[in-house]
């Protein structure tokens, strides 16, 4: 079984291809090319790294795209590859809009013209609820996207959708809130506050600048989230899934967890900082995955504490060494 990836280079890529290759898979990613070469969380990985067949390409350049397909003939199609950022989707909307809405298209079309026999699983997010109508949201909530991101992941959720209504494709749309692990990219607060924990702790930073503390978010560990995108593709049936812990934590306590597991207050080092205010915030998240849970037999394992604890322990590791 051979499975293509985009965002390959990211957290989520790197725990997908990690669980995909136990399970026998042979695993292509897909790159973009810049002058340095760099794979992104894997150059920290050699080992893993030799086991990934690597292409470079981009998704909003659909040539790239179609040699991808043409080479690989891949059996199952994960995309990943994203402008993830929520924040960043205000200041640069168009290339947002290209690299989440055209490139999602473009995924869509060199898998129709090349691999229309295969499974598609599309990287939706719990950011297409935004202004939130139900206590805890899922399939069928109400989407009100609060931001140039939220809105481009509803695009094409429904471009998701109605190519696999209108071509009979096994397209899938997974709908993840918020998921986290060591290898988060430090400008999500989750890996900021564990960054700047262990970085306190450890003498070499003596403060930490967040925005929106009272922001509500539905946190989960990406390992398990990973085994959920895989489930999808496993079904007889294409169809969408909220995938969540049903637990919802504000910023402020996710920091209170994190500085607690060191030993510190975090109340003596937190201070708020306009600059991360969003122009429009997402207030409030938690997801309802029951239906994943029904029909994918997917539950996550990982709590919240031990996500806090796992991310604050690696960040300690990853700086006493030095
Ligand atoms: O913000 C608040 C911020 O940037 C979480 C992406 O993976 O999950 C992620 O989107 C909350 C927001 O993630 C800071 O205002 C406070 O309310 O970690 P975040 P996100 O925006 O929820 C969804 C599911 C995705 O699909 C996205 O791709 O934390 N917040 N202070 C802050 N956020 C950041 N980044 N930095 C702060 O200093």
């Amino acid at each position: 079984m051979r499975a293509l990836v985009s965002g390959i280079t990211g957290q989520d890529g790197y725990y997908l291809a990690k669980f995909l290759l136990e399970q026998g898979y042979e695993i292509h990613g897909i790159v973009r090319r810049n002058s340095q070469k760099t794979y992104g969380v894997w150059d920290g990985d050699e080992q893993g790294k030799k086991l990934i067949h690597f292409y470079y390409g981009d998704v909003t350049d659909k040539t790239s795209l179609d040699s991808i397909y043409r080479e690989v003939k891949p059996n199952m199609v994960f995309h990943l590859a994203a402008q993830s950022f929520v924040q960043e989707s205000w200041s640069n909307p168009e290339v947002t809009y290209d690299v989440n809405i055209k490139g999602t298209l473009n995924m869509l079309n060199s898998f129709r013209e090349y691999t229309p026999e295969g499974k598609f699983y599309f990287a939706c997010s719990s950011e297409i609820y935004g202004k939130v109508q139900d206590e805890i949201q899922s399939e069928s909530s109400r989407m009100w996207p609060r931001s140039p991101y939220g809105i481009s992941k509803l695009a094409a959720f429904w471009t998701c959708i109605n190519y696999r209504e209108s071509y009979n494709l096994f397209v899938c749309n997974g709908i993840l809130f918020n998921h986290e692990s060591p290898f988060r990219g430090i400008e999500f607060v989750t890996r900021k506050i564990s960054l700047a924990a262990a970085k306190i702790k450890l003498g070499l930073e003596n403060h930490l600048k967040l925005g929106n503390l009272d922001a509500k978010r539905d946190w989960g560990f990406s390992g398990d989230y990973v085994r959920a995108m895989y489930l999808m593709l496993q079904q007889d049936n294409p169809d969408d899934y909220v995938i969540a812990t049903g637990e919802t934590h504000s910023v402020g306590e996710f920091a209170e967890a994190a500085f607690r597991s060191v030993g510190l207050d975090y109340r003596n080092y937190v201070t708020t900082d306009p600059k991360y205010i969003r122009p429009a915030e997402v207030q409030y998240l938690r997801g309802d995955a029951s239906k994943a849970r029904r029909i994918l037999g997917w539950e996550p394992k990982v709590k919240f504490n031990e996500l806090v604890k796992m991310m604050v322990e690696a960040d300690l590791g990853r700086f006493s060494k030095r």
